[in-house]
């Protein structure tokens, strides 16, 4: 059972290389916390990436949402990625065709597959959509995880949709790593897929825009996730965003360190 092992041991018996260099990075660095850095300026994003840099695992990026985006943006992500030690997941959310897919994942003004380690599908289109992302991403050392469930407030992704999807990622192993989701499923054998988990909040459990808060702990311990997804919890105005990524990896770890019973 994944869940109750640790991140290191996961990753040595990890055969996808991303997914295994992520672990591993956990790991070493006492980290389960990803940043959702939704800013729209790059001045901005950078200086929040370098602060709180030192605090996570995983930078997750919306880079369509950057107004002065450039490719000096992505060569000073991926630089404070060496630097600080964490890797980068463009949050895409694909959710067309498969050969679609394939041109928005390699081209157009941000060519997403030449920089971030990781990013995730919609399986509503079919398999179709992982096998064109697998394409691009395969030789390239990428990895995909699937949107099986969401945080939101009436969201679709539920029941069968959830069921299939786990199915798929089953069937694509190579190239899907895990989920986004909100509570670990059961392993099949062989299985060791990475949960990530948006909706995770210390202080409040609701925006008002149908956006659901948890604790760290009952995400992390209780529902056996394995990656926290934090964003205005961390960089809402008036916080000290590399105080907040503090507290977070600290809640984050804690909690998966009850869950493993260190
Ligand atoms: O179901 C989901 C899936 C994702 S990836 N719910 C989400 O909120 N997300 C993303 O997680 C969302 O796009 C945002 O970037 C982040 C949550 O941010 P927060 O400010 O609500 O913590």
């Amino acid at each position: 059972m994944s869940a109750t092992k640790s991140y290191g041991e996961r990753a040595k018996l990890h055969s996808n290389p991303t997914a295994k260099a992520f672990l591993e990075l956990m790991e070493r660095k006492k980290t389960n916390l990803s940043l959702a850095a939704d800013l729209t300026s790059k001045a901005a994003l950078i200086e929040l990436a370098d602060k709180v840099g030192p605090y996570i695992c995983l930078l997750k990026t919306h880079i369509d949402v950057v107004e002065d985006f450039d490719q000096d943006l992505v060569d000073q992500l991926t630089a404070l990625a060496k630097k600080h030690d964490f890797m980068i997941f463009e949050d895409r959310k694909f959710a067309d065709i498969g050969n679609t897919v394939k041109l928005q994942y390699s081209s157009g003004i941000y060519k997403i597959a030449s920089w971030s380690d990781i990013t995730n599908a919609h399986t509503v289109p079919g398999e179709g959509i992982i096998r064109g992302l697998r394409d691009i991403g395969l030789p390239l050392n990428r990895c995909l995880l699937l949107l099986a469930e969401m945080s939101s407030a009436g969201t679709l992704a539920k029941g069968d949709y959830t069921t299939t999807t786990v199915e798929l990622a089953r069937k694509y192993k190579d190239f899907v790593v895990g989920f986004i989701a909100m509570r670990r499923y059961e392993d099949k054998e062989g299985d060791d897929f990475i949960y990530m988990t948006p909706g995770v909040g210390l202080d409040q459990t609701t925006d008002g825009l149908g956006q659901q808060w948890k604790h760290p702990e009952v995400v992390v311990r209780d529902l056996g996730c394995d990656v926290i997804i934090v964003g205005r919890g961390i960089y809402d105005q008036g916080r000290d965003p590399a105080h907040e990524a503090q507290r977070y990896q600290e809640a984050g770890w804690k909690a998966y360190k009850e869950r493993i019973q260190l």
